[in-house]
């Protein structure tokens, strides 16, 4: 197969923007695909491209009455999450990307990918998808252009960001600057030769360089590796954008509330992967009175105001959430925007009648389905229907609960910021930090046990430094430096209030201890009072912990031990912790910022006080 038709479709639809003529040209010649394909955004685009997909047999169609407009995905097995042991930060100097990251040498990693995109969409049509995360009409918006040969991916893309002609107009009016997002499943076609329903590579690359701000994704179709507006760039390049102009980018929800006296709040929140961030986003309160709206569910970009405030935004255009445990008794804002349609599900089960499920979206589990591998599925079946880090991609716009702030771009101002993580014991329902650099420890020795949204054993508890640890796109010492150094730029009195909490301690029978989703509001009610001095609280070592009575229980039906269990600081629990802290820090060597170990001594003293 010679360039010629390449080049013929590159002339064809050549951009204003020379940088973006040239890259296209230049991965069109390196990538060779049959024919290149400038997205445009539009629905008849997305509909010609679903339609393709469905043929193709990557997409099955969900029954219309059930779910419009949707589609189911199917995996490859071995291509179901996020690869940290295979996603790279190629800084120029080692240092720089710390010691969280994988490291490679720039032209040595340069060399591989070279090698491996080499040829890499063979038989396959490459599509150019300008896109811009947040608002086209922000001061600065933050534009991309992801190359990538799977249709899969643009449609996908299509839900999570703004993406097509009128991104791609701007671009070029403003001979704007973008990140170049180049991605293949790495699964060339030889003439002739049949595709897969899923086609991906063995061998995975998630590759940043953090200099260029430039993202190489080679191998896999999955979100977090594919969709690469998302983790790739609206966390790891924006983190070193954010450090070099002064921001944040980070792993966080945003949530307002509204109290019964009609005072507005906004509360943003940094839990690790498949850690809740999608469920309290979208939280349903249970307590009269109050009342919840959401912003975002994932990614989070704050800069401080011109008044000294700490404003928010979010950059993405759709929910990709974690599907088990979605349910209408759980989850109902999000079951609702599901409802509505226009979403693309992947690896759950489907259902009899051409609907999807998966564990937890409702009480009654079907008698068949059709697993997400394929098989035949009843609840007798050993291994689960809908694979546990399924997921559903949908419009945010399809969320009632939308607050309408969400399309400012001058963003909201954050009265607190929570930190949490899934612990089984040590860390209670929640805890406020008793002030801005204590608070900044707390996320900074945040942890969590993994879980299924990255490859890799469940359940293990690591460290996740304000959940950011697959995603600092940096020496992380530098970025809890950053996290330090900014607040300076904030009205001291306006600084939000932090909080850590942990809605997965479990009982001595090993269930949850707290029953979390709806009634996570009671804590939110605390947080609240804490910032308005109207909700009375406990120092203890850690931080202020929730005095007896503080807490609204009305209604709730808990059993007294289980809030004991939810609530207690227990000294021996932290007698580990402390040991696990002082290996964490250990870690980061000379880039620990000298606030963080002042901050692990203070809280030593005031356990041995
Ligand atoms: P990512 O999209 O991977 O970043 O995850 P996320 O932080 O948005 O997590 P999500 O809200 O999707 O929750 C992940 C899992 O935790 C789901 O199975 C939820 O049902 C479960 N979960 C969320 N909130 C709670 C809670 O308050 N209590 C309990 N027990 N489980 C929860
Ligand atoms: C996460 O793993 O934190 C996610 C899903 O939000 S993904 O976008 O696939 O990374
Ligand atoms: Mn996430």
């Amino acid at each position: 197969m010679g360039h010629a038709p390449v080049q013929e479709h590159v002339e064809q639809a050549m951009t204003t923007h020379e940088g973006l003529a040239s890259w296209v040209a230049e991965v069109a010649a390196l990538t060779l695909p049959d024919t290149i394909r400038w997205v445009d955004g539009s629905a008849q685009e997305y509909a010609e491209l679903t339609d393709q997909l469905v043929a193709d047999g990557t997409l099955t169609r969900l029954n219309p009455e059930l779910f419009p407009q949707s589609f189911a995905a199917f995996s490859d097995p071995k291509d179901v999450a996020r690869v940290e042991g295979r996603t790279f930060i190629c800084s120029e100097k080692e240092r720089d990307a710390g010691f969280t990251n994988n490291w490679m040498e720039p032209t040595e990693m340069k060399a591989i990918l070279n090698e491996k995109f080499a040829g890499s969409m063979r038989g396959r049509t490459m599509y150019v998808i300008p896109f811009v995360m947040g608002p086209l009409d922000a001061q600065d918006p933050k534009f991309g252009v992801e190359i990538t040969d799977s249709a899969y991916v643009v449609t996908s893309m299509r839900i999570m960001a703004n993406i097509g002609a009128e991104v791609l107009r701007a671009i070029e009016e403003r001979q704007a600057f973008f990140v170049p997002a180049l991605h293949s499943v790495g699964a060339p076609l030889a003439p002739g030769e049949k595709d897969v329903a899923w086609p991906c590579n063995e061998e995975k690359w998630i590759v940043h360089f953090p200099e260029e701000r430039s993202i190489f994704s080679f191998g896999s179709g999955y979100g977090g590796n594919a969709l690469l507006g998302k983790k790739c760039f609206a966390l790891r390049i924006a983190s070193v954008m954010a450090r070099d102009e002064g921001w944040l980018a980070e792993h966080m929800l945003i949530l307002k509330l509204t109290s019964p006296e009609n005072k507005d709040y906004h509360v943003v929140a940094a839990f690790p992967s498949a850690c809740g961030k999608t469920n309290l986003a979208l939280l349903e309160p249970t307590i009269p009175g109050w009342k919840a709206q959401t912003l975002g569910d994932d990614i989070n970009w704050m800069r401080f105001g011109k008044d000294g405030e700490l404003r928010a935004v979010n950059p993405e255009a759709g929910l990709f959430g974690v599907a088990p445990g979605t349910g209408w008794s759980t989850n109902p804002n999000a079951m609702a925007a599901i409802a509505k349609g226009n979403s693309i599900f992947t690896n759950v089960a489907l259902t009899d009648d051409g609907g999807v499920w998966w564990e937890g979206m409702t009480d009654e589990v079907p008698a068949h389905l059709t697993d997400w591998q394929g098989n035949s599925w009843t609840p007798d079946s050993e291994t689960p229907a809908a694979h546990p880090n399924s997921r559903f991609c949908t419009p945010i716009d399809q969320v009632d609960m939308l607050s309408p702030d969400y399309f400012s771009p001058e963003g909201v101002e954050i009265n607190a910021i929570l930190f949490g993580g899934r612990r089984k014991t040590t860390i209670p329902l929640v805890t406020q930090a008793r002030d801005w650099s204590h608070g900044i420890f707390m996320g900074s020795t945040l942890s969590s046990e993994t879980t299924a949204a990255a490859t890799g054993a469940v359940g293990v508890v690591r460290r996740d430094p304000m959940a950011m640890l697959p995603f600092i796109g940096y020496d992380a010492g530098d970025y809890l430096k950053h996290w330090i150094d900014l607040s300076a730029q904030g009205d001291q009195a306006r600084l939000p209030q932090i909080f850590l909490v942990n809605w997965f301690r479990r009982n001595s029978s090993g269930g949850f201890a707290w029953p979390g989703f709806g009634e996570n509001s009671r804590v939110l009610k605390w947080i609240i009072e804490r910032i308005e001095g109207t909700a009375a609280a406990v120092e203890t070592p850690i931080g202020f912990v929730p005095a007896e009575g503080s807490l609204d229980l009305n209604g709730l039906d808990v059993a007294a031990s289980d809030l004991e269990d939810a609530l207690k600081v227990d000294a021996t629990e932290w007698e580990s912790e402390l040991a696990g802290i002082d290996e964490w820090y250990e870690r980061f060597g000379d880039s620990l910022p000298a606030e963080m170990s002042a901050e692990l001594s203070s809280l030593k003293a005031r356990f041995s006080a």
